[in-house]
């Protein structure tokens, strides 16, 4: 089974008008791996400038949304707007939403369900804290956080899984492409049991944390690693050599 890699850059709460204007004219101009998936992130009031000014083979994701489609939801963004302003992806459970804004593992679940009936694709985030590698609990907690998805879900094709062990993000502290390929290895496994072996086969698992250029063509190497999710290097020009590790 041909899985094809897959970039994207997750800007956070980062970048400006002009400063986006200026990272996407250096993605449009770059010299990008046409084998590669790419898409990028930024907060929701850029979506649409970014949406219009970034190459049309780059593909633009939210960073969240709601697991309704409109009403009394101050703050809230709903999927269906996303759709309508030509977002094609949305990035769901990042270990931030959990832990700073408190999503729990049935909301993200209900927020993943309703982002797939709109028609948008969803980049599943899991992943582990320090404590809970530590405490050998890396598998328990991404299969739960993985059950939590599954129990509200019956089709994955329009879903990517995003490994992001918590130690890893924003720290500098990479996963080695082996503790990589563990976790995707035991991920797969946990979707050719729970799911089925055909889902197991297709679903794209990207790796996410502190990747960078200097990383990222070691990780890519891994078998079980299918691309990346990128953050503090997406707003970078390194984010274009990330894009081409796989080449
Ligand atoms: C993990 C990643 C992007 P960074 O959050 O989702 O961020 O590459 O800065 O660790």
């Amino acid at each position: 089974m041909t899985r094809k890699f897959i970039v994207g850059g997750n800007f956070k709460m980062n970048g400006s008008v002009s400063s986006l204007n200026t990272l996407i004219e250096g993605l449009n101009q770059g010299d990008l791996d046409s084998n590669v998936e790419i898409v990028v992130s930024p907060p929701f009031v850029y979506l649409d400038q970014v949406r219009k000014s970034v190459r049309k083979d780059i593909a633009v994701a939210g960073q969240n949304c709601y697991h309704k489609t409109s009403g009394a939801y101050t703050g809230e963004v709903a999927p269906e707007m996303l759709k309508d302003l030509g977002i094609e992806w949305v990035i769901l459970g990042h270990s931030e939403r959990r832990e700073i804004f408190k999503e729990s593992d049935d909301e993200i679940g209900a927020k993943v369900a309703h982002a797939l009936k709109t028609g948008l694709k969803v980049m599943a985030c899991v992943g582990e804290s320090l404590e809970e590698r530590e405490a050998n609990k890396t598998t328990e907690v991404v299969f739960r956080q993985l059950a939590a998805i599954a129990k509200q879900i019956n089709d994955w094709s329009d879903v990517v899984v995003a490994y992001e062990p918590v130690w890893a993000i924003g720290t500098g502290k990479v996963a080695t492409p082996d503790q990589a390929q563990e976790v995707h290895k035991a991920i797969r496994e946990w979707l050719s049991t729970n799911v089925s072996a055909e889902t197991a086969a297709a679903t794209r698992i990207m790796y996410g944390g502190s990747v960078n250029a200097g990383n990222a063509s070691t990780l890519a190497k891994e078998e079980d690693v299918d691309g990346f999710l990128v953050g503090g290097a997406s707003l970078k020009p390194e984010f274009v050599t990330i894009c081409n590790a796989k080449a």
